[in-house]
């Protein structure tokens, strides 16, 4: 079988990144045709950055193609926590990354790629491709809502499906703020309510939902990320590997409220559907302003035929970590 065009629609965390390094490390399965970038989780213009570097190393190594790397104009209701935006510019300094001849490749396409803008790039990519494309999220949902509000069924019909990162359903959510919050959301949701609840009405576009019930499966070990030093003569496994390490401390720091392979048990979904299970289950979003519950995803009553909303349960973790492991020998 070719490979699956996939878009890639991320705000340039830590595991965004790395769910973009999986995809590109699998092009036997997924073909990236493009990657959208929101300053959510990060800082645009290093995520943007880090984004077509990972792109540069790996067409300069393994030939996989180029494709658009698009930043878009959208802006949170709830901006995410300004010490977490940082780690874009962390990865954007990587020696992996910073091999000369891949940074020569990404300098010659940069100025053109600067110049778009993310979301009119995800509407012309899906309505132009010849095959339905997959989108994967793992940042909020703003993009895809103002493709849905823009071009209706003729974007939607070109959506093989969104496999998205997001909400937290029968768990607890991870957006705990003093005095404001009651911690049942989840950030990506939280970013963006209004934009999570028009994707998840639209009864045109198949949805997965990888929430935090699906995501606590998978927490970013020690043990998992020094497994990587075995094959750290590849470049990829470097990226993937020095970018998980700087994640193992944050469990530490707050027990219970750790780092998780969030988006990258999401894009490695894209890669292999036998990494978790999923059942069609009606959601809704709480999108009223200043709840305590903002953000929060929920069963809804009804319609489940028409929201076309499915959510990945009983993740096989051992599976996935050895999916990550085997494609980051690349590069
Ligand atoms: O809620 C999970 C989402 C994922 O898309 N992001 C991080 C992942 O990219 C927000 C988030 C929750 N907890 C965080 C987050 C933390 N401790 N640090 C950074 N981002
Ligand atoms: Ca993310």
């Amino acid at each position: 079988m070719s490979p699956k065009p996939v878009i890639i629609d991320h705000d340039g965390g830590h595991d965004d990144l790395v769910a973009l390094a999986l995809l590109l490390g699998n092009p036997e399965s997924v073909k990236v045709i493009g990657c959208i970038v929101t300053d959510a989780d990060c800082i645009v213009d290093h995520a943007f950055s880090v984004s077509g570097k990972l792109m540069a190393m790996m067409h300069a190594t393994e030939a996989t193609g180029l494709f658009p790397v698009a930043k878009t104009s959208f802006k949170g209701v709830n901006p995410f926590p300004s010490e977490w935006r940082w780690s874009a510019k962390n990865m954007d300094d990587l020696p992996c990354v910073n091999i000369p001849e891949h940074v020569t490749i990404w300098n010659s396409v940069r100025d053109q790629n600067d110049a778009l803008v993310g979301e009119e790039v995800m509407a012309q990519l899906v309505m132009s491709s010849p095959e339905k494309v997959i989108i994967c999220v793992t940042g909020p949902l703003s993009c895809v809502a103002w493709c849905i509000e823009k071009y209706g069924e003729e974007f939607c019909k070109n959506v093989e499906e969104c496999v998205i990162m997001g909400g937290a359903v029968d768990v607890k959510g991870n957006v705990f703020i003093d005095g404001r919050t009651d911690g049942s959301a989840e950030w990506n949701i939280f970013w963006d309510p209004a934009a999570a609840d028009t994707v998840l009405m639209c009864p045109h576009l198949k949805k997965i939902i990888f929430s935090l019930d699906s995501t606590n499966s998978v927490p970013v070990t020690s043990e998992v990320v020094q497994k990587f030093g075995a094959q750290n003569k590849y470049l990829l496994s470097q990226f993937v590997a020095s970018t998980w390490a700087s994640c193992t401390h944050v469990e530490l720091l707050n027990p219970g409220n750790g780092y998780y392979a969030w988006d990258v048990l999401t894009a490695a979904y894209v890669i292999d559907r036998g990494l978790a299970e999923v059942e069609a289950v009606p959601l809704e979003v709480v999108v009223e302003a200043n709840a305590p519950n903002e953000g929060q995803i929920r069963r809804a009553a009804d319609g489940a035929a028409l929201r076309n909303t499915y959510l990945a349960k009983n993740t096989n973790a051992e599976f996935f970590y050895r999916l990550a492991l085997d494609s980051a020998r690349r590069s």
